[in-house]
């Protein structure tokens, strides 16, 4: 890629606008000259894609697929322009031209094609193959509507739809050539073949036309570029029908119609499954449309048999979602590629790997089997036949192991188990930090475990550092850069020369300006968005999530609710001033998620506006959280809020993406918590609470009692008593079903076992954020030890680990 410089890069603006919408520069709005520019850097992108491919094919190189429902890639304008080498022109060339380089960056639409962790770790991965230089490429679904866009309206969450493609996506090169033909329902005929063996035949099926969207994964700086591949259903038409057929013209549109609802939008849900039929049609319109995909193009280009498919080809699954996947390539292998059984099944069990994500029992996905079996007749087959050899297998060679046999099988009580599919055709299963993947081998899946103890490996998680601090925080990056040299950009474990400096005073200073920069910008936008003025020099207290109870959002706001009350009784207490803020999704269906944000917004909307406790306290919930506004609050956050109910966050990233951008977290030990502490140990968190063990005892030996703690705790009861008697907001806005879901559920979360621990943390907090210049050093010493959640250490663990696969550098 040859670079422009701001004044070429200014013609050339000018330059297309003229050519391709006849327009003068002064006439062209932001968004004008945002298409402008991305047809640029399209442009740039182009031969270095072709080569890369090309390339691979030349070399035969070993590739990773990673298959993927979610793919949360936020914007790309910025990251392809820093990748490209080109950011830095790019701004000085808008400015020049009299824009403001951030408003015609806003102009793209987030691509929201992701709940949020699970989703944002794959477009990390993704960013962190192609900046290694590893052949690797995404493959997932074209959801025409992305994930909902959230409005707060009276302090309820209302969804509107995120129609993300109702203008152009300049990333996306349509491969109508390269469509694939998913067949669904039908029935299965069985042959005899003359050599005795059996032949099935998938007849009368409903056909859908798989078409490919390629979207260009750029690397940084490295001239590679990997591809996100992402499928829509279209109808498929056969030659011989492509004629007279205006009869049936409304049967046709309305057939149309439902088959481009298989691609019709993300489901919003993270946690709590529901097994609908039209998401275990996306499921399989993944797989089908990728598996044929990949098998096709070994044939191309690998001229091997396919037995040694598992030799250049590795399948990532992320999370049960794509393990369809599995029978998906038995079947391909064995009805079109005449296959036995064992050698198909050496090769599938030789190229999946599975990646899990959640212990919690409510997100495991089961499917029941009449729904599989009559949408996916075939599929189900061989399920079944690989459910009858592990069963048979443990029966005959595992003797030990029959009476867990229930607990096992793939099908189950009525169900598939996709869990145990995915384990039991892959040959590795990892978790995604430590102590989850210890809770899987030792608990969730001790079953598998003892039988099969090589698989599991772990792989705590990671996230681009290119994104989330060079792109996100320019300031920092800089101020790193000029003390210690530009090779953490490559190198990012290097931040820890970082560590050398914690007692340079006037160089603190600088890391205390660049945060409190980022505090101002952000102060700004809160005020720009919710009309309300923050104090930039107040410690920023950030919980930006999902709405989950086990992310315990309810635990944070009864802390605000507490300093509230404390500050009510005695407005002349000497707090330090806290600017609280919340950023968080709920399932549309998940009532009680819905109602604890309502509850934020209502005591904000008391706290933010009573004269007692001015200056002191505020709570912002900033609508619509995402990935772009992600970007916005991770620089300027103080703390970061990482308090799940123990053993229940299998690793969380935004912890480590506030880590990086120097905020010091306040949390349990849970998921990667641990890991941050390992690296900077307690004098640079803020550790409390129950651990992962005392949780899982308790649930073991039937709990505490919450009611226990309402009647001994002053501050938990009034608390839990304003809530019941509506003293937030008005008699109409009350907290019931909050309160008696903590009273009489008995507090499945443990929000008031570790109330008086919270607590006593926040104090810890508030002593020492007194203290500045001990405050800097801990969140230096954090941008210092954060090189090691760079997603490119995880992503070098996943291809020595997993994947046995190769850098690609070759020099042209
Ligand atoms: C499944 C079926 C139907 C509808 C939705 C789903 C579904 C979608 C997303 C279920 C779970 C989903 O995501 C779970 C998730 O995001 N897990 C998070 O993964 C992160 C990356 O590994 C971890 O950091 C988080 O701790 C974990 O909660």
């Amino acid at each position: 890629m040859q670079p422009y410089t701001a004044d070429g890069l200014k013609d050339e603006i000018a330059r297309r606008l003229q050519v391709d919408k006849g327009q003068k520069l002064e006439e062209a709005s932001p968004k004008d000259v945002y298409y402008a520019l991305a047809s640029i850097v399209h442009g740039e992108i182009m031969p270095s894609w072709n080569k890369t491919q090309q390339k691979y094919k030349d070399k035969k190189a070993k590739q990773v697929y990673y298959l993927s429902m979610e793919f949360l890639i936020g914007s790309l304008i910025k990251s392809n322009l820093l990748n490209c080498g080109m950011l830095n022109q790019t701004i000085e060339a808008l400015r020049k031209m009299g824009f403001h380089p951030e408003e015609i960056f806003a102009q793209e639409q987030d691509a929201a094609l992701g709940n949020g962790g699970l989703g944002r770790l794959a477009a990390c991965f993704l960013d962190s193959l192609s900046s290694l230089d590893y052949p690797g490429h995404g493959h997932g679904i074209r959801y025409r509507y992305g994930l909902f866009e959230q409005r707060i309206i009276h302090g309820n969450q209302v969804e509107l739809p995120d129609y993300w493609l109702k203008d152009a996506y300049p990333w996306e090169n349509r491969k109508e050539e390269e469509a694939i033909l998913i067949h669904f329902r039908g029935e299965v005929h069985m042959f005899k073949k003359n050599d005795g063996s059996l032949e099935f035949k998938h007849e009368n099926t409903d056909k859908v036309m798989a078409v490919p969207y390629d979207i260009p994964v750029v690397g940084y700086q490295n001239s590679t570029v990997n591809t996100l591949r992402l499928w829509s259903a279209e109808p498929y038409f056969p030659p011989e029908e492509n004629e007279g057929q205006e009869d049936d013209f409304y049967h046709d549109l309305e057939h149309q119609h439902s088959i481009e609802q298989i691609t019709g939008f993300l489901y919003p849900d993270d946690s709590n499954i529901e097994g609908k039929e039209l998401r275990l049609k996306q499921q399989y319109f993944l797989v089908s449309s990728s598996i044929q995909n990949i098998i096709r193009q070994f044939k191309e280009n690998y001229q091997l048999p396919l037995s040694r498919l598992p030799e250049k080809v590795v399948i990532q699954i992320n999370d049960t979602h794509p393990s369809l996947g599995i029978p998906e390539m038995m079947r391909v292998l064995m009805d079109e590629e005449n296959l036995s059984w064992d050698a198909a099944w050496k090769v599938t069990t030789g190229a999946f790997a599975y990646t899990n994500h959640t212990t919690l029992s409510e997100a495991l996905e089961t499917w029941p089997v009449e729904m599989t079996e009559g949408l996916l007749p075939r599929i189900y087959m061989i399920i079944h036949e690989i459910n009858e050899r592990f069963c048979r297998d443990l029966w005959f060679n595992h003797k030990e192991k029959r009476e867990e046999i229930p607990q096992l099988a793939v099908i189950a009580d009525g169900r598939v188990h996709m869990a145990r599919l995915a384990i039991v055709g892959s040959f590795s299963v990892n978790g995604v930090a430590r102590i989850h993947t210890e809770i899987l081998k030792n608990q969730e899946m001790s079953g598998f475990y003892s039988l099969y103890p090589k698989k599991f490996n772990n792989k705590t998680n990671g996230i681009t550092h290119r994104r989330w601090l060079l792109q996100a925080n320019p300031g920092l990056a800089g101020l790193i850069t000029d003390v210690i040299g530009p090779n953490w950009i490559r190198r990012p474990k290097q931040l820890i020369s970082l560590m050398k400096y914690t007692k340079d005073r006037p160089l603190l200073e600088k890391f205390a300006s660049a945060k409190q920069q980022n505090k101002q910008a952000l102060a700004n936008f809160i005020h720009q968005r919710t009309g309300i003025a923050v104090d930039p020099h107040s410690i920023f207290d950030v919980q930006i999530k999902r709405l989950h109870e086990y992310k315990r959002q309810l635990l944070n706001i009864f802390h605000v609710i507490y300093l509230y009350n404390e500050l009510k009784d005695n407005p002349q207490l000497d707090v330090v001033p806290r600017t609280f803020i919340f950023g968080a999704k709920a399932a549309p269906s998940y009532y009680l998620a819905k109602e604890i944000i309502k509850l934020i917004n209502t005591v904000a909307s008391i706290v933010n506006y009573d004269k007692d406790v001015k200056d002191k306290l505020k709570v912002i919930f900033l609508e619509n959280y995402n990935v772009s506004l992600a970007e916005k609050i991770i620089p300027a956050a103080d703390i970061s809020e990482q308090i799940s109910t123990a053993s229940k966050e299998a690793s969380g990233t935004g912890n480590m993406k506030m880590m990086m951008n120097g905020a010091l977290t306040i949390g349990t030990m849970d998921g990667a918590n641990i890991e941050i502490h390992d690296l900077v140990g307690d004098d640079n968190m803020f550790i409390f609470g129950l651990s992962a063990e005392q949780v899982m005892d308790y649930y073991r030996h039937g709990g505490y009692s919450a009611t226990d703690i309402y009647n001994t705790d002053d501050r938990v009861k009034r608390i839990l008593d304003q809530l019941k008697l509506g003293e937030f907001g008005s008699q109409e806005i009350e907290f019931k079903d909050i309160y008696y879901n903590i009273l009489s559920h008995n507090d499945p979360y443990f929000v008031l076992k570790d109330f008086e621990p919270y607590m006593e943390a926040h104090e810890i907090v508030e002593r020492t954020y007194r203290d500045t210049y001990s405050w800097l050093q801990k969140s230096v010493t954090n941008i210092a030890y954060s090189g090691k959640f760079s997603s490119d250490h995880t992503i070098q663990q996943y291809a020595t680990g997993i994947w046995n696969l190769k850098q690609f550098k070759e020099k042209e």
